[in-house]
């Protein structure tokens, strides 16, 4: 992970996830995740309990892949199958298997959703709008309803004290306005077709709600 955040490297992180027969290998995923976490430190303090829990999502995942059981953890098909197998995820309620690579995908799937909606709202916006107005309708639309009242509160606080439009728009290291416009454009189906081969197979194996 370099120090400089840029959206390209996001870009092309999303792209080496998918394989030839479109499954999405997770190691490339996370890497994705990194990108954006840097990002979002860039940011300041108060989105430390944001990037937090993204690192130990991260981490949990990292585990797995170079664990024992690693090599089932190459894409994300192969870790659902593996785990659904051996029973190695908690279904209904959080018992023996509280931290199974599935459900704690399933929180990154979530974001990833948040994130897409967040980019095509930045894409499509017009100079005078608020990146806060962005995020959270965003994140109403999404994350949200998975997320407690506290939580939800604890965002919205969050989100005030994002930077404007214009620092969003260097932060990306992408050239001048119209470039990141068009590298967003060129973004987005990637990050949709991701986020779509994920939900299908987790729709597939009645996986959306996972405790
Ligand atoms: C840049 C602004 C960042 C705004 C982030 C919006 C999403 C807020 C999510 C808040 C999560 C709060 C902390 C904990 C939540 C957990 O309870 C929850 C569920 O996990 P669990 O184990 O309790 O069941 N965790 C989650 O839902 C995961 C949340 C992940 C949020 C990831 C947000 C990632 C943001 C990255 C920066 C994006 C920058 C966009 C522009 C970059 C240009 C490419």
């Amino acid at each position: 992970m370099a120090d400089t955040f840029s959206l390209q490297r996001v870009l092309e992180t999303f792209r080496s996830s998918l394989t030839e027969n479109k499954e999405v290998y997770i190691k490339y995923y996370i890497a994705g995740w990194k990108e954006l976490v840097s990002f979002m430190n860039s940011l300041g303090n108060v989105f430390s309990f944001i990037s937090k829990d993204v690192i130990c999502k991260i981490q949990i995942l990292e585990n797995f892949l170079s664990g024992e059981n690693g090599s089932h953890y190459v894409t994300i098909q192969s870790m659902v199958k593996f785990e659904l197998e051996n029973e190695l995820v908690d279904l209904t309620k959080r018992g023996s298997h509280p931290e199974s690579g599935c459900r704690t995908l399933l929180r990154l799937h979530r974001a990833l959703r948040w994130l897409e909606l967040f980019l095509e709202r930045l894409r499509t916006s017009a100079e005078d709008s608020k990146t806060s107005v962005m995020c959270s309708d965003a994140y109403s639309e999404s994350l949200a309803q998975h997320h407690p009242w506290l939580i939800r509160k604890a965002v919205g606080v969050a989100f005030c004290a994002l930077p404007g439009r214009d620092t969003f728009f260097n932060v990306m290291n992408a050239g001048d306005q119209v470039q990141v416009v068009a590298l967003l454009g060129e973004s987005l189906p990637l990050i949709s077709e991701v986020y779509q081969i994920t939900e299908d197979l987790y729709a597939k194996n009645n996986l959306l709600e996972l405790p």
